[in-house]
């Protein structure tokens, strides 16, 4: 590679210089005895040409001397440097008046030398300037004279002929001119932001500029236009524009340089060469981009930085599952992901069945087969599959591909895997025709079959929306050959195949029948709604039991409710008892006068806002006594009291849920001589006084408040139990949402649990009247809100609905599974607000599975439409409950936050474990901490639960305690960094 030299020349150029001239300078004088040429050599035996002139005691000298002709070159402008002596007028005696002490110069542009013999004219000649002496002779103290030389440049221009002369004129001065020097100033050639700039002489116009564009240097190309701007001074200016070195190139010294093998610059810029990545190499120099390791590859989208990768290894641990109506397949991940991200796994399917010689044939699995999500590009480690034939043997191979499987050799895992669900003879249900449907529901039958093999049990439906990607199979089971299909979404087709269940199990299926749901508010051929046919049926056979308690009690209510509005669905509205003009009214509507003799209470299990909460018994003629809890509102009430403690029983009358708490009745009416009242020993003791009890019966509940029944329970129920309770409130929360009933302050202390481990949704006057609960706080808006179970857009603006219930519901499935653990801990209110506007929610409590939490965080959305409702909450618990496997994988402790999970915090250090497990009252465990090394907070941050065991802590409460204190801390913290606030 040549490389173009550094170049700075001097940015003067001289056209003469007399001291230089080693011959004769043949300069003209006019007249002849006017200036006198003195050539003298100097101690090398050059020559030295002065010029003198001294006439100071005649008058009207003019006396001229001009030079040779001087060719301009590309010179605009030249300038002239004169040196010479001039003797003062006052160091000569008698010479005033004639004594002159400057002279003049004078040039004459011509575009060729004047020939010879051209007579002097002075007329022709410009005048530069007159000449005067900065020094000039002096005389000493001693009489001596010293000679002064003086220096002057002056500039000549502009010059547009090929050259010019110069000329002096002495008009009565003592002269010796002692040298003349002719030069203009360039800007010398240069080398800037690796470009070339030539050498440029200045604009003849000193106050204007030359642009200058400059050629890149070799290996290098232009990124912006480079410039540079000529002065008249012969300085370059204004640097603009620069070249960058091409790819396989990089600067050096203003040069660009080849990379280095092993070295490689994929795109040309300022960037210096960079080591070839990982599995790469470059042999060559200049390389733009390096060669991949046999084995590794790189994928067309890959960026040449990256490095060489390969196809994964075969997913490990492949296993099968198989229930009722899927078939699951599971692996974990490659061992060996071939260093990328981008893993996707494919399953492919194969039927092999045994053909009667003994071998098998194998084809490529029925077409209808339906993998959820799909077969090929699966992101997740598991498929579900379903509508498989029965019996039949399937084999299925799982490969692992990354983005390189396709240049190399893609890894699979292969399972087999036999299905053979006993089938009790062939399909009994032909055709199935669509009665009629609305936007949200589907009626269908079909033939029953005349004379059946076996008698017909039941049926069970299968569907499924055509178009949904996950897994959304749906069933339920009637015992008439028809079925009102609801909770579909509109204008959507559903794959309906039925099949019947006879006393010696189930046939096959039917065919499939594709049918889809009206747009939105149009029925499609309504028919006459019957009783049969009117009751939906829920997405999972689990919800049988209260889609038929909701049945029975909307048949109830049919004849009870006066007004609200009755949907097509059935599903009876919630009528608001403020709407009443006299409250009293929606009391006696909605709730049944007890005469207070027929209870007998017990005992005091707590108190409210309004009175104690007894536990005692129902005595209803002809039946057995039932255990009930009576609340009571105190004496001497005011008449807003009152209404306000009956308002409850007209919202919780409206309902009828297994999953909502029953109301028995109210005593509003009646009057007593003896009241009861509660010591303050706690003891029931009669006031003789005539008073008038108001109380609310409603069925006991053994097991009380579930935040404190699951506190005093800690870690002593399976996943499987804690998902039975959410269910429980996801039924109640169903029905009420349904209804339309909004409950507002939905959180485990206002949920109760009977002896059997049933939840039931209570607390209904909160959804007006919020003093009663102590979590509810202020709210910017004035309302009170019980800030940590709230959605944000109710804290924000009161925006209450059903969807923010179920943002609460996902705080009560934290609650569950953190064993009553007070949600965000010890936060603020406030703090809980921020935290959760920068998107920060609840980690997984200790040993919640993952789907658990992500159930959470999806009701924890902050866009509400996002959320899911009651109804999808409800199926997927079922789901669940159903298919326990997608409870196994627990979220692993360590890596539970939902931020940055790499970044471990700095905790505050104002606090030692010492004082940490003391506030946590757990002191006992200080010497365990001490004694494995755990000294500082900080290196309890990883702490997952396996470490708490390792250091002796066994009981698994205490466990539990110390691992959410651990999770708040960092809560905390993390909220402290949120914040900007330095600790
Ligand atoms: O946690 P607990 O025992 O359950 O304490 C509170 C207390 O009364 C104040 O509300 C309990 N409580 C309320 N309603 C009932 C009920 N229906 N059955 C049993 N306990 C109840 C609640």
């Amino acid at each position: 590679m040549s490389l173009t030299p550094l170049v700075y020349e001097n940015p003067v150029l001289i056209l003469l210089d007399t001291t230089a001239v080693l011959g004769e300078l043949d300069w003209k004088t006019y007249p002849i005895n006017g200036w006198d040429a003195i050539t003298e050599m100097d101690e090398q035996n050059r020559p030295i040409h002065t010029f003198q002139v001294c006439h100071v005691m005649e008058l009207n000298q003019n006396n001229w001397l001009r030079s040779g002709w001087i060719q301009r070159q590309a010179a605009q402008r030249v300038y002239v440097e004169l040196r010479f002596t001039l003797r003062d007028c006052n160091s000569i005696p008698w010479v005033s008046g004639t004594c002159k002490e400057t002279f003049n110069l004078f040039y004459l542009q011509t575009n060729e030398p004047l020939p010879s013999g051209t007579r002097f004219r002075p007329t022709d000649y410009a005048k530069v300037d007159t000449i005067a002496a900065d020094e000039s002779f002096t005389q000493t103290d001693l009489g001596d004279r010293v000679l002064r030389l003086n220096t002057e440049i002056r500039e000549v221009g502009p010059l547009t002929q090929r050259g010019f002369y110069l000329a002096f004129q002495d008009v009565g001065a003592c002269i010796a001119l002692v040298s003349v020097k002719v030069f203009y100033k360039r800007c010398p050639s240069t080398l800037r932001n690796l470009a070339v700039f030539p050498d440029t002489v200045p604009h003849r116009d000193s106050s204007s500029l030359v642009e200058v564009k400059g050629a890149c240097v070799e290996n290098a190309e232009e990124k912006d236009t480079p410039k540079l701007y000529c002065g008249a001074d012969g300085d370059w200016l204004v640097p603009l524009g620069h070249c960058v070195c091409s790819i396989g190139h990089e600067e050096k010294d203003g040069h660009c340089q080849t990379c280095k093998p092993g070295f490689f610059k994929p795109i040309a810029g300022n960037m210096k060469c960079s080591q070839c990545p990982l599995h790469s190499s470059s042999h060559d120099q200049a390389a733009t981009m390096c060669h991949c390791e046999k084995g590794f590859y790189r994928a067309n989208k890959d960026p040449s930085t990256m490095a060489c990768t390969r196809p994964p290894s075969a997913p490990r641990n492949l296993v099968s599952l198989i229930n009722d109506t899927a078939l699951f397949l599971q692996w974990m991940p490659p061992s060996d992901t071939g260093g990328r991200s981008d893993i996707t796994y494919n399953v492919l399917c194969q039927r092999c069945d045994g053909d009667s010689g003994g071998g098998m044939q194998c084809d490529p699995c029925e077409p209808d087969l339906r993998f959820i999500p799909r077969p090929l590009g699966l992101t997740g480690i598991s498929v579900a599959i379903l509508d498989y034939a029965t019996p039949a043997n399937y084999t299925f191979i799982v490969e692992a591909v990354n983005g390189v499987s396709g240049l190399g050799i893609a890894a699979r895992a292969l399972i087999n895997v036999t299905v053979n669900t006993h089938q009790a003879g062939p399909a009994l249900v032909g055709v199935i025709k669509k009665d009629w449907s609305s936007d949200n529901s589907i009626a269908l039958s079909w033939t029953e079959e005349e004379h059946p093999p076996l008698d017909i049990v039941d049926y069970e439906v299968k569907y499924y929306e055509k178009e949904q990607e996950q897994l959304s199979y749906s069933s339920t089971r009637t015992k008439n050959p028809s079925v009102v299909v609801t909770g579909l979404r509109p204008s959507s087709v559903y794959v309906f195949h039925v099949r019947a269940r006879t006393t010696a199990g189930y046939t096959a299926y039917s065919s499939n029948f594709e049918f889809s749901t009206s747009a939105e508010g149009r029925i499609q051929q309504p028919v006459k709604v019957t009783a049969d046919n009117l009751w939906p049926v829920d997405c999972m056979g689990q919800c049988q039991g209260y889609i038929k308690a909701r049945m029975k009690s909307q048949e109830k209510r049919r004849t009870r409710f006066r007004s609200g509005h009755v949907p097509f669905s059935g599903i009876k509205t919630y009528v608001d008892p403020d709407t009443y003009e006299d409250p009293t009214q929606a009391v006696e509507e909605f709730a049944k006068e007890i005469d207070p003799s027929s209870i007998c209470i017990d005992r005091v299990i707590g108190t409210g806002e309004f009175g104690e909460v007894c536990s005692g018994r129902l005595r209803i003629p002809g039946r057995l006594d039932i255990a009930v809890a009576i609340k009571t509102l105190k004496g001497g009430y005011m008449e807003h009291q009152r209404r306000d403690f009956l308002r409850e029983a007209s919202i919780m009358g409206q309902f009828d849920s297994p999953n909502i708490i029953r109301l028995e009745g109210v005593v509003t009416k009646s009057k007593m001589l003896a009241c009861f009242s509660v010591s303050r020993v706690n003891i029931l003791q009669y006031t003789f006084m005539a008073c008038r009890p108001v109380m609310i019966v409603v069925e006991y509940m053994a097991n009380g408040a579930l935040d404190s029944f699951l506190r005093t329970r800690d870690g002593q129920f399976t996943v499987l139990q804690l998902v039975g309770m959410m269910r429980g409130v996801a039924v109640g929360m169903a029905y009420l949402s349904d209804m339309g009933y909004v409950h507002r302050d939905l959180a485990a202390r206002n949920i109760l649990v009977d002896e059997n481990l049933v939840c039931k949704v209570s607390d209904f006057g909160m959804s007006r009247v919020m003093e009663e609960d102590t979590e509810a706080a202020y709210t910017a808006t004035g309302g009170k809100i019980p800030i940590r179970w709230t959605a944000p857009e109710a804290i924000a603006y009161g925006k209450f609905s059903s969807v923010s219930d179920v943002w609460s519901f996902g705080i009560v499935m934290w609650e569950v599974m953190s064993y009553g653990e007070r949600p965000y801990w010890e936060m603020s209110n406030q703090d809980v607000i921020l935290s959760m506007e920068e998107g920060y929610r609840l980690p997984a409590p200790m040993g919640c599975p993952v789907t658990l939490h992500q159930l959470m965080l999806h009701c924890w959305q902050k866009e509400p439409s996002q959320r899911p409702r009651f109804n999808n909450v409800l199926c997927f618990l079922d789901k669940l409950i159903i298919n326990p496997s997608g409870l196994l994988t627990l979220v692993n402790e360590s890596h539970n936050f939902p931020d940055s999970p790499d970044a471990m915090p700095d905790y505050p250090l104002f606090i030692s474990i010492g004082d940490w497990l003391d506030s946590i009252k757990m002191s006992q465990y200080k010497n365990n901490f001490i004694a494995a090394g755990y000294t500082t907070l900080d290196s309890i941050s990883t702490m997952s639960v396996d470490d708490i065991r390792r250091i002796g802590i066994c009981l698994i409460g205490h466990q539990r305690r110390i691992i959410s204190s651990i999770q708040s801390l960092r809560l905390q913290f993390h909220h402290i960094q949120q914040s900007g606030f330095q600790v």
